[in-house]
């Protein structure tokens, strides 16, 4: 049988139950709104109708036809997938954009796109997920 009235450590436990439930919102919360605001990269929402400096790169027969661009800080690059009966996608596994969410991009079937816009300078190494030995592209941010 709990004490009744409630006994002093037992009010006391609750008040701290609760202030610590409520410091852990508040801790993971706070984070996850700096990390989006610092994500170095951006997953563009409607790759075809994308607008501004875009570099194209298609993606057939297992490979990115272009597996090395370089370009500028606010550029945007689009993969289209040419090659018919085999989708691939662009995943980035490690570097600058890995906790980015959507890092791993769809898998894209042929005719579909998909557009980034490269927000920080740096280094973005990306893969095809399924075919990742042999299926390899970096993009390089000035
Ligand atoms: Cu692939």
């Amino acid at each position: 049988m709990p004490p009744f009235p409630p006994t002093k450590s037992f009010v006391l436990d609750r008040r701290r139950a609760f202030a610590v439930l409520g410091g852990g919102l508040a801790a993971v919360a706070l984070p996850l709104t700096a990390a989006q605001a610092a994500d170095p990269i951006e997953i563009l929402p409607d790759a075809k109708a994308a607008t501004g400096e875009i570099t194209d790169i298609e993606i057939d027969s297992m490979a990115f036809k272009t597996p090395q661009v370089t370009i500028k800080s606010g550029q945007v690059v689009r993969w289209t997938n040419k090659e018919a009966g085999m989708a691939h996608n662009i995943h980035f596994r490690n570097g600058p954009a890995k906790t980015v969410k959507g890092a791993m991009g769809p898998m894209l079937n042929a005719g579909d796109a998909y557009a980034v816009k490269f927000i920080e300078p740096g280094v973005y190494n990306y893969i095809c997920t399924p075919h990742s030995a042999v299926m390899k592209g970096k993009v390089t941010v000035e």
